[in-house]
């Protein structure tokens, strides 16, 4: 037994199986393969037949120095307030990649049609197999937390520390341009490729080009790496990372196709993590390979001193900050999870609710649109009530609806329809990572609040399940009552032009479409106008916010 986790929560967490595995599609394997041994090979061309080109440095003659020679202090610091941030990003980001450990290029995540999976999981075909039941572990070695299903914490430290790496990225940029430091990280001239190239044909084949020293000047390929790193791969882990929200999508549909569809952003998302680290390898071995000593004086003092090793020893000591704080952030994990769900609740609830929950859902797709596949989640309701409605084809079902209301009711799904039928094609984003796009067709809310007239002091909406939780005790989540207001939010009984699946909901669900998929509570039992989310549950909002840390307000 882990002593931080009960025994649910280490069936959860620290399954039997903790297999690791790692599946590429060979089409994946082959294109990457093609690329490496493409450009090395060309390297080797070019070598064998040419020769090796003239030294690429000296196309940086003195006339070309860039901007004012060293490094400020405010580089210097940037550059290790960004490595401390970035490591927290990604181990949290490998964290949540495992709670969905698949990427697809297609918004249907069918398994099967993933380009690579991390987990020895073939997602059986006989029996319902959820997406909570997929997830895998990963050690907390790796990932933060790490362990399996710890996809509301990850996100609590994602989320806390990107608003402090894009304020860094964005303080060092206006920095950069507003001094005339840009000219040492900004080709300004096309020459920079072909210069690259012949710095790259030094490497591939064996031969150190003549080292420029960085204090002045980069070589070629080292200016175009730094600059991709900060101006491409950066931007497009931001683009991409948003390009992943559901009220982002809702919006403005085509912002995810900008990336293929969501899933490719997903997937850019990943490989993002993986250029950074391949940057990460190739970076610190060209430090240690050139003047370790010298090299760390630049970045971390910004003093071109060969003979002081104080650089080194504050370089060294901010990486073993970096690893200390993982082990508290280790601890406060397993210790402090509430703390680190309101830490970032404060953080991001105002700013979320600022800008993406504003956001007007509008996003309806075309019925060739809709996905073949479509993961399912959450544990089918036990309770006998629920499973004798569902031998009566739901004839017999009623669903309640009360709290702060003048005319409280209770309705039959006969009466439901007669109040009317919205049909929706939409995309549905799972917390977890997965996508699919359905038809969903049902009463839109607001028939259901023009008819119960909620009192004018209710903000939120509770919807209760007759499904339980992972660990257990009824199912439950709320929205606000202004979400459920928006256009799209609706009450569903009808999937893909059909019934309501059992294992999608059935009697009835929800639908709202600026939230992520754990605030559309399936098989709804009753619906509660309520002043405050806190007086319900243990007040944080709904089952999964209660339990499993996940976001009050879930627009990403
Ligand atoms: N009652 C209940 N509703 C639930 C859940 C659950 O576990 N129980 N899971 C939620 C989550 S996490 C998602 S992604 C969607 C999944 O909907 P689907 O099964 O139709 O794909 O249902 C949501 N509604
Ligand atoms: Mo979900």
């Amino acid at each position: 037994m882990i002593p931080h986790f009960n025994e649910a929560e280490q069936a959860v967490h620290y399954p039997p199986d903790r297999r690791a595995a790692v599946v590429i599609q060979p089409y994946m394997l082959w294109l990457v393969g093609a690329v490496l041994v493409g450009a090395v090979g060309l390297a080797w061309g070019h070598y064998l037949v040419l020769g090796l080109p003239a030294d690429p440095s000296r196309a940086f003659g003195p006339g070309s120095s860039a901007g004012t020679p060293g490094f400020p202090w405010w580089a210097n610091l940037s550059h290790w307030v960004n490595f401390f941030f970035l490591a927290l990003i990604i181990r949290s980001g490998l964290s949540i990649l495992m709670d969905h450990p698949r990427l697809y290029w297609n918004n249907s995540c069918a398994p099967t049609t993933e380009w690579v999976r991390f987990t020895p999981v073939i997602v059986p075909t006989d029996r319902r197999w959820t997406a909570k039941e997929d997830a895998r572990y990963i050690s907390p070695l790796l990932g933060l937390p790490g362990y399996r299903h710890t996809i509301g914490i990850a996100r609590a430290w994602h989320f806390l520390t990107v608003p402090f790496f894009v304020l860094n990225g964005v303080v060092f940029a206006a920095l950069l341009f507003t001094t005339d430091h840009w000219r040492r990280l900004v080709p300004t001239t096309w020459q920079v490729l072909p210069d690259a190239w012949r710095v790259f044909v030094h490497y591939a084949t064996f031969h150190m080009p003549l080292e420029p020293n960085g204090f002045y000047h980069y070589n070629a390929l080292q200016q175009v790496s730094y600059f991709s790193v900060i101006f491409v791969l950066a931007p497009l882990a931001m683009l991409t990372g948003m390009a992943m929200s559901p009220a982002l999508e809702t919006r403005f549909p085509w912002f995810p196709k900008l990336f293929g569809n969501r899933q490719s952003a997903r997937s850019l998302h990943f490989l993002v993590t993986i250029a950074y680290a391949v940057f990460l390898v190739i970076h610190v071995s060209m430090i240690a390979a050139t003047g370790l000593v010298r090299n760390m004086n630049h970045i971390t003092l910004g003093t071109d001193d060969p003979g002081s090793r104080l650089g080194l020893a504050l370089g060294g000591g901010i990486v073993l900050v970096t690893v200390a704080f993982a082990g508290l952030a280790h601890w406060l994990s397993w210790h402090r999870p509430r703390a680190l769900q309101t830490m970032h609740a404060a953080v991001n609830g105002p700013l979320w609710r600022a800008s993406l929950n504003q956001l007007t859902p509008r996003a309806s797709y075309r019925r060739e649109d809709i996905t073949p596949y479509f993961w399912s989640n959450g544990t089918m309701p036990t309770a006998p009530e629920w499973q004798q409605l569902a031998a009566n084809h739901f004839t017999d079902y009623k669903l309640k609806i009360g709290g702060l209301v003048e005319h409280p009711v209770e309705l039959s799904l006969a009466e439901l329809k007669g109040l009317g039928l919205e049909q929706n094609i939409t995309m549905h984003h799972c917390i977890q990572g997965w996508s699919g796009i359905a038809e969903w067709g049902g009463i839109p809310i607001q028939k259901i609040v023009d008819l119960v007239r909620p009192h004018a002091s209710v903000t939120t909406v509770v919807f209760h399940s007759f499904g339980e939780g992972l660990y257990g005790g009824p199912y439950y989540d709320t929205n606000t009552l202004e979400n459920c207001l928006k256009p799209q939010a609706i009450l569903a009984w009808e999937m893909n032009y059909e019934p309501l699946p059992l294992d999608y909901g059935a009697p009835l669900r929800l639908r709202v479409e600026n939230q992520l998929g754990y605030k559309m509570v399936k098989w709804i039992s009753r619906i509660d106008f309520v002043e405050t989310h806190q007086t319900v549950g243990m007040g944080y909002g709904g089952k999964n916010e209660d339990e499993e840390y996940f976001d009050l307000l879930a627009n990403t």
